[in-house]
C-alpha cells in the first residue's frame, strides 16, 4: 500500500504543471506552473512603466454628438443611444490626423521614461489602424491611407520603446461577430467566419509586425469566445509558435470550464495577471507570485479622446505614488493616453508625460529592474530592491524625520544609506530589537533636507533581503 501511494504520489507530481494533489486535468488551463523564466520575460518584468495608446474613429467624435455630451468611455460611444450608428460607421472617412507624427509621441515617451507601449490596432468597433488584407474597414480607406501601426512600431522601436498590440476580440464590425454562443446552423457558420478573420488578422499583425513583444488581448469576455476554450489555446500556440518570446496576458482565453484569468485549478492562464484594470491590489500575496500589470487612465475612466473631461483627473504625482507601489508589489504601471482626431497628445497629458519623466530621470533606479522587498510596510512610502540595494521611495514624510525600517529576524542588515539624487549620507540609528525579535532601524533625514517631489533613499544593504520570488517558490 505504501509503495502504491509513493508511486501514485510520484506520478501526479510529474503530472507538472502545478497539478497539486486536488487539482483536475485540464487541457487549456494554464500550461506552465509558476512564472515564465526566460529572458523575454525578465525583461518586461524590468520595465517598470509603460504607456498605452487608444487612437481610433472615436477620437473624432471625443465624446460628443450633435452637442451632447457622452458620460461613457469615449472609445464606447458607438454603444450609445444617441449616436446613429450609420454615422460612426462612416467616421472613419474623415479620419485624416495630419499632426500625427509618431517620433514625436515616441520620443515624448522615451522622455518619459516608460520601456514599453501598448498600442490599440483594432478596439471593439472593429476599425483597424493597420491595412489589414481581412477587411476594408480599416485606415488604408480613410482619407490618411498610411499605416499607423507600422509608424509606431518603428519609431517607438527606434527609441528602444518595446511595442505591444492591442487587439479586441470584441468587433461590432464584423458580420459573424456576436457576443451570445451561435445557435442555429447559420449563425454557427457564421461565428466559423469570424474565428477564422480573428485568427487571420492576428497571424497578420505578426507577419507584418514582427518586432513587437507582446499581444495584449481584451473583450474575450463574451460567452460565444468562452464556448471556444480548444480553438483559442490552439490559436495561441500558433502565435507563440510564430514569435519566439510573445508575451500574451491572461485576458486571452478560458479554459474548458469557462475560467477566466485563473482556470479551474487556480493556475493563472498564460503570461501574466491582466485583471488589475485601474486596480491596485492590496498587497503582493493576492498576487501569488504571479507577474501582472496595472492599466491606469489619467482622467476617471476614459481611455480614448474624450474632448471634456470631467470628474477628478489625476497628477503626475497620483500616478508615480500608483507606479511606486505597482513596481513595489513587483508589477508594471501603464498609463494610457488618448491622442485626438487630428494625432496630437492633448496638453494635460503632455505634461504628465514632462512631470513623470522628470521624477524618473532622478529616480528611476529606484524601479528599473526592481523587485519587491518583503520588508514591513512602513507609512512613509515603499520599498524597491535590487543588487543587494534597498529603495525606500518617501511619500509621506514624518514629522519627526525618522523613517522605521523593520529587518525580519536573521536578515541581512543595513551597512550604509544616502539620497539617491545627490549621494549625501542618511544617518542610520540601530533602534534594537522590534517585536518580532528582528531589528528595527530609523533613517534619520536631516532637518534642513527640503524636497518638493517624493525622494529615494538608498540603503546598502548586506545582501538582499527576501523578495517576491519567495512567494513564488512558496507556492510550486
Ligand atoms: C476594456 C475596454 O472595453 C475599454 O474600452 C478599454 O479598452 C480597456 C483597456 O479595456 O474595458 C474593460 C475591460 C476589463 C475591465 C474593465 C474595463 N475589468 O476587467 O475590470
Amino acid at each position: 500500500m505504501r509503495t502504491f501511494l509513493a508511486t501514485f504520489f510520484c506520478l501526479a507530481m510529474m503530472q507538472g504543471a502545478a497539478q497539486a494533489a486536488d487539482s483536475i486535468a485540464l487541457k487549456h488551463g494554464a500550461h506552465r506552473a509558476g512564472r515564465r523564466t526566460d529572458v523575454h520575460m525578465q525583461r518586461w518584468r524590468e520595465h517598470a512603466l509603460g504607456q498605452f495608446i487608444h487612437w481610433g474613429v472615436y477620437a473624432i467624435p471625443g465624446g460628443q454628438w450633435n452637442g451632447k455630451y457622452y458620460p461613457g468611455a469615449a472609445e464606447w460611444i458607438r454603444s450609445w443611444s444617441e449616436m446613429p450608428k450609420k454615422d460612426y460607421d462612416n467616421l472613419y472617412k474623415q479620419f485624416n490626423p495630419t499632426d500625427f507624427d509618431a517620433q514625436r509621441w515616441a520620443r515624448q515617451a522615451k522622455d518619459m521614461g516608460v520601456k514599453y507601449m501598448i498600442f490599440t490596432t483594432k478596439h471593439h468597433d472593429g476599425f483597424c489602424l493597420w491595412p489589414s488584407r481581412y477587411t476594408s474597414y480599416t485606415v488604408a480607406s480613410t482619407p490618411y491611407r498610411k499605416d499607423v501601426v507600422r509608424q509606431i512600431v518603428d519609431a517607438y522601436s527606434a527609441e528602444g520603446i518595446d511595442v505591444h498590440l492591442y487587439f479586441s476580440i470584441i468587433d461590432w464590425n464584423h458580420k459573424g461577430y456576436r457576443s451570445a454562443p451561435p445557435q442555429t446552423p447559420k449563425e454557427v457558420v457564421a461565428y466559423e467566419e469570424f474565428k477564422t478573420f480573428t485568427a487571420n488578422q492576428l497571424v497578420e499583425l505578426l507577419t507584418n509586425y514582427p518586432t513587437i513583444k507582446g499581444l495584449w488581448f481584451d473583450g474575450s469576455w463574451d460567452k460565444a469566445w468562452v464556448e471556444q476554450a480548444a480553438w483559442v489555446d490552439s490559436l495561441g500556440m500558433k502565435l507563440r509558435a510564430m514569435s519566439s518570446g510573445l508575451i500574451i496576458g491572461s485576458r486571452f482565453r478560458a479554459d474548458e470550464y469557462g475560467k477566466r484569468h485563473y482556470d479551474s485549478n487556480g493556475n493563472l492562464i498564460d503570461d501574466y495577471d491582466q485583471t488589475w484594470e485601474r486596480d491596485i491590489p492590496e498587497n503582493i500575496s493576492v498576487l501569488r507570485g504571479n507577474d501582472w500589470d496595472c492599466v491606469m487612465t489619467i482622467p476617471e475612466n476614459q481611455w480614448g479622446y474624450h474632448s471634456d473631461w470631467r470628474g477628478y483627473v489625476k497628477t503626475s504625482a497620483d500616478l508615480i505614488e500608483m507606479l511606486v507601489r505597482c513596481v513595489a508589489m513587483d508589477g508594471n504601471f501603464v498609463v494610457n493616453f488618448g491622442p485626438d482626431g487630428r494625432g496630437n497628445i492633448r496638453p494635460e497629458e503632455a505634461a504628465i508625460a514632462r512631470e513623470v519623466g522628470e521624477w524618473m530621470r532622478d529616480n528611476g533606479q529606484a524601479l528599473y529592474g526592481a523587485a519587491h522587498a518583503d520588508l514591513k510596510q512602513q507609512g512613509w512610502g515603499y520599498f524597491t530592491q535590487k543588487e543587494g540595494k534597498i529603495y525606500a521611495t518617501v511619500f509621506n514624510r514624518p514629522v519627526n524625520n525618522l523613517l522605521s525600517v523593520e529587518f525580519p529576524r536573521g536578515a541581512s542588515l543595513p551597512v550604509e544609506a544616502y539620497f539617491l539624487v545627490d549621494g549625501k549620507p542618511v544617518e542610520i540609528i540601530n533602534a534594537g530589537r522590534n517585536k518580532r525579535n528582528g531589528r528595527l532601524y530609523k533613517f534619520a533625514i536631516p532637518p534642513g533636507y527640503t524636497a518638493s517631489k517624493p525622494f529615494v533613499i538608498v540603503i546598502e544593504m548586506q545582501q538582499n533581503v527576501p523578495s517576491g520570488e519567495d512567494y513564488h517558490q512558496a507556492k510550486t
